[in-house]
């Protein structure tokens, strides 16, 4: 079947979120165009948090700005999802619905979960209930497009930012029109996967969303969420394991650092006191990020701000000081690995000298700051994996603390997939991907790093590993936080959740080192 065009614009019945007020005129004008659209947040992901959709949400708007009536079902909280569609899919009757699909897995090697089959019972009941047009979008539907739409059965899938695809999707879907040049929109066709061109806007209008129009905030805010602000879009590195710049290009594009105050500064408004800068890289271009600490340090908003995506080489004083002055609690730096080796392997923009730097930068400041390292990438050996445990053991301040992930992700079309098969780590295709398969060195030995990292982490209660056993319990232990009035990041309490919970006897094990 050849997609590129559609006709016919079914009426359907209004649902409870009108978008905004219109004249008389222009709701006459409306009844015509206008169609029910339900966006389904479908990520039920709640480690190490959950995390407002802010790409549901800004979908949700931006249909609603182009003026159809649109709902958006969260699943987060959902006791029965499947049972949530269906009330909600009878009780609206939408035209299209749109799947905000995050997460494919957690990306953890030694505690697995694979999101993707929550996804086939959800496409289903859409089907059996309605005869919507279904829409994929989200971070993971732009990763892997072709084999969601395939597992799916969904229409269409947007890949990348969604503010203008999906409204120019819904015109074309209701008017009968071309979808052949809509910029970020795959489909299915008789000779495969085809796709539009790649969408590279930042439209500014929709950057922010009205989250108390769209999601349960005080839920979110009980499970100590942040709320998501996002500065930019694009990535210009070229990490060998990360598909982000694919998606979104590699050129930034920009909400002007007053845009951005404004937003923090509505979002302290309507209550929201923990926010978290979401943009791939906060500190990059260096003068944008000081550019948004002053607009904000300027307003003064009574907000907590947060990042966990700063780029080691541009952190400096200079910086420290004016994301301290605008209200920073809280940053992650993205170092991955100190191996000079290691960092070359994983096509980082820095070596072990800019991470030394950025420690001793950090040293002269009070900004609390989780480490976040992953090992066994390319070139990895029982030396390298040594010098990085050895530099989170020197530089990492006992107050802070450092994150640990054994393996990678590999994600179809990446450089690291291309070594995987050239080193035989993984043979399978590439559609079996949507599956977690994980880069591991080879030259290691998986025990004898397991033993190393756990070694390190029960001599450090400021370190932290995935899949250890403190993380399955972190619902519990937000829950109890959240009652505690502990604000987030967690993290930051690392050193006293594991005392208590060894006080109950829940600590780290060791493995038995294997041959190196
Ligand atoms: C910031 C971030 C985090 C922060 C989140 C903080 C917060 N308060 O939100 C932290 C560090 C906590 C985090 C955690 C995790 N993350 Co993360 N994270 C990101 C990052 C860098 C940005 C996400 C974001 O908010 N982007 C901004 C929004 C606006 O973009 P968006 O969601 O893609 O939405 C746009 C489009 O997708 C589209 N769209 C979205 N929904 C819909 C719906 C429809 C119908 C349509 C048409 C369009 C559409 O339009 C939107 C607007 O343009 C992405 C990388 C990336 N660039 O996507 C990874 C990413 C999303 N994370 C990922 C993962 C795996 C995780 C974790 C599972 C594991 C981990 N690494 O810790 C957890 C899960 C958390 C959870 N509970 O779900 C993966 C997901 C892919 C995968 N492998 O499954 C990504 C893609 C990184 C990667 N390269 O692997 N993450």
């Amino acid at each position: 079947m050849v997609r590129g065009r559609i006709s016919g614009g079914t009426k359907v019945s209004i649902s409870t979120h009108s978008a905004q007020p219109l004249s008389l005129k222009g709701r006459q004008g409306l009844k015509k165009r206008s169609m029910n659209v339900l966006i389904v947040s479908t990520n039920r992901c709640r480690e190490p948090v959950p995390v407002m959709p802010v790409g549901a949400c800004l979908a949700a708007e931006a249909a609603a700005h182009s003026g159809h009536q649109v709902e958006l079902l969260d699943l987060m909280f959902a006791g029965d999802p499947v049972a949530s569609l269906r009330r909600t899919l009878v009780r609206i009757s939408p035209r299209v619905v749109g799947f905000s699909v995050r997460n494919l897995d957690n990306t953890s090697m030694e505690d697995p979960q694979n999101f993707v089959p929550e996804l086939v019972p959800l496409a289903r009941t859409v089907r059996a209930e309605s005869a919507a047009t279904l829409v994929l979008g989200g971070a993971a539907a732009g990763v892997m497009p072709e084999e969601l739409l395939r597992l799916t059965g969904a229409d269409w899938v947007v890949c990348g930012a969604g503010e203008r695809t999906f409204p120019a999707l819904l015109t074309a879907l209701n008017a009968g029109g071309r979808t052949e040049e809509i910029p970020g929109l795959g489909w299915l066709e008789t000779g495969g996967f085809r796709r539009g061109p790649a969408e590279r806007k930042c439209p500014e209008e929709f950057l922010f969303p009205d989250y108390s129009r769209w999601l349960d905030t005080r839920a979110y805010r009980r499970h100590g969420a942040t709320a998501p602000v996002l500065s930019k879009r694009g990535c210009p590195f070229d990490c060998v394991y990360c598909p982000c710049p694919r998606i979104e290009g590699k050129n930034f594009r920009y909400a002007s650092p007053e845009r951005v105050a404004e937003e923090v500064v509505r979002l302290a408004a309507a209550g929201f006191r923990d926010i978290e800068f979401v943009d791939n890289v906060f500190n990059l271009p260096v003068e944008h990020a000081l550019d948004i600490c002053r607009e904000i340090t300027r307003r003064r908003p009574p907000v907590r701000l947060h990042t966990h995506e700063l780029n080691p080489a541009f952190v400096d004083d200079e910086l420290l000081t004016a994301m301290e002055r605008a209200g920073f609690a809280s940053v992650a730096l993205t170092a991955e690995s100190a191996s000079a080796a290691v960092l070359a392997g994983l096509g980082k923009n820095f070596g072990p000298e800019e991470l030394l730097r950025a420690a001793a930068a950090v040293r002269r400041h009070r900004l609390p700051c989780l480490w976040v390292f992953m090992l066994g990438g390319p070139g990895e050996t029982a030396d390298t994996v040594h010098e990085t445990l050895e530099f989170a053991r020197q530089q990492v301040r006992s107050g802070d603390a450092a994150f640990f992930a054994v393996g990678i992700r590999i994600y179809p079309g990446t450089p690291l997939e291309r070594l995987a098969r050239r080193q035989g780590i993984y043979t399978g295709r590439a559609e079996e991907l949507l599956a977690p398969a994980f880069y591991l060195s080879p030259s290691l030995d998986l025990s004898a790093l397991q033993h190393a990292v756990r070694a390190a982490v029960i001599e450090r209660p400021n370190f932290i590993r995935t899949g250890m056993p403190t993380l399955r319990l972190l619902p519990g232990i937000r829950a109890l936080a959240g009652l505690t009035g502990v604000r987030p990041p967690l993290w930051r309490h690392t050193a006293r959740i594991r005392k208590l919970l060894e006080m109950l006897g829940i600590r780290e094990k060791t493995v038995t080192a294997g041959r190196v």
